[in-house]
């Protein structure tokens, strides 16, 4: 082939991948497959030293998932900080996000064998589902090729409410793209982890106009709570899914059922037809049919592609904490 030709042949190819580039910005099963291959064993080796023996980092991971993708999507602005306390992290919300130093750790490992390659973005979606699969939670495949955002602003990290009711749950996930089925298969993360009681205290102690508890609630449950959360206690910390906190299972749903759900958005899920028969559709015949798990793997693709930085958009940061 002439010279000309092969030049020409480049020339289309490299208009061709361009144009693929900016109409499908997807992100790809394979994206480090020759970049960095060992990439995600690195990952899940350092997530399984942290996760081990400290199940309850587990639920901090997933969860910082989750609130890096529903704020800019997921670029790891989470994981941005801030001299003057000013980004997503400092945020009311993420004051009790936990597990930076996993993140950390997994990147670190990353920048020795392949520097400025994996971003941050895409260790915090590996990270998320390998803390999952330590639990006995499903393993789904990561799509990735995310790149890190430069921006991370306290002011918007509006995720949604504890005390918001179902219409507004439902708004706020399909916003997002996410579908109601995504709503309570993803509330299902609250099969693990904990809470601080200053989130559930207006639920027990002040929810009526005559200081009662929220009458959607289970009466024992409440006085459970009571127990444990003391009025003027805001950070003593209660498990959401009594009893298998670390276990990745369906008894959040069996709470919820039994009007056990710990915060207004979980008791939410049954004032919909959809989403509260999800939840009985999963503890039939005791679960032996669920297919949370699966679904479950699902969304959290559809999660994990919440408005994504490809191809020429953003960095691969250095370090998850600052910009390049
Ligand atoms: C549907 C709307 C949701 C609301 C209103 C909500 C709200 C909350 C709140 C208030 C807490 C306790 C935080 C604290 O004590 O400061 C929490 C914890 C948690 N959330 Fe959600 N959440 C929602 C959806 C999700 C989703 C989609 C996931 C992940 C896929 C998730 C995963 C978690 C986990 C794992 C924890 C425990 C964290 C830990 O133990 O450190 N949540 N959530
Ligand atoms: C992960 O850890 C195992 C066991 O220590 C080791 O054999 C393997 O090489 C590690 N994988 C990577 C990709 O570092
Ligand atoms: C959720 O929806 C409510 C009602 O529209 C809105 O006020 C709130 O900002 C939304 N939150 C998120 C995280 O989108
Ligand atoms: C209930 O709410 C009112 C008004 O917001 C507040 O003054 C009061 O201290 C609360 N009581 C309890 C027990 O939290
Ligand atoms: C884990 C983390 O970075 N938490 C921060 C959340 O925001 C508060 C208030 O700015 C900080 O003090 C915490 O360090």
């Amino acid at each position: 082939m002439a010279i000309k030709n092969i030049l020409a042949l480049v020339v289309l190819v490299s208009i061709l991948g361009v144009s693929v580039a900016i109409s499908f910005p997807n992100l790809d099963l394979n994206y480090y497959k020759s970049k960095c291959p060992d990439a995600e064993g690195i990952v899940r080796n350092v997530t399984e030293k942290f996760v081990v023996p400290q199940k309850s980092l587990a639920a901090a991971l997933l969860r910082m998932h989750f609130h890096d993708c529903f704020v800019r999507g997921c670029d790891a602005s989470l994981l941005l900080k801030s001299p003057t306390k000013n980004a997503e992290r400092d945020a009311i919300p993420n004051l009790s996000v936990r597990g930076y130093e996993v993140v950390d750790a997994a990147k670190a490992a990353l920048e020795e064998k392949c520097p400025g390659v994996v971003s941050c973005a895409d260790v915090l979606s590996i990270v998320a589902r390998d803390a999952v699969l330590v639990i006995g939670g499903p393993w789904w495949a990561v799509p990735l090729g995310r790149r890190d955002g430069r921006i991370s602003r306290k002011s918007e990290a509006n995720l949604p409410s504890p005390f918001a009711d179902i219409a507004t749950l439902k708004k706020n996930f399909t916003d997002k793209g996410l579908s109601v089925k995504d709503l309570v298969v993803l509330s299902g993360a609250h099969t693990i982890g904990i809470s601080t009681c200053g989130l559930v205290n207006p639920r027990i102690y002040n929810f009526t106009a005559n200081n009662g508890p929220d009458p959607a609630m289970n009466p024992s449950y409440v006085g459970e709570l009571k127990k444990r959360c003391k009025p003027t206690d805001s950070s003593t910390t209660v498990d959401m899914d009594p009893g298998s906190v670390d276990k990745f299972d369906i008894d959040y749903f069996k709470a919820v059922a039994q009007r056990k759900g710990l915060f207004v958005s979980d008791s939410a899920l049954l004032n919909d037809r959809q989403t509260s028969r999800y939840i009985t559709t999963q503890l039939a015949f005791g679960g032996i049919f669920s297919t949370f798990n699966k679904d479950f793997a699902e969304s959290m693709v559809k999660l994990g592609k919440l408005e994504v930085l490809t191809g020429n958009n953003g960095e691969i940061r250095a370090k998850c904490g600052s910009v390049n």
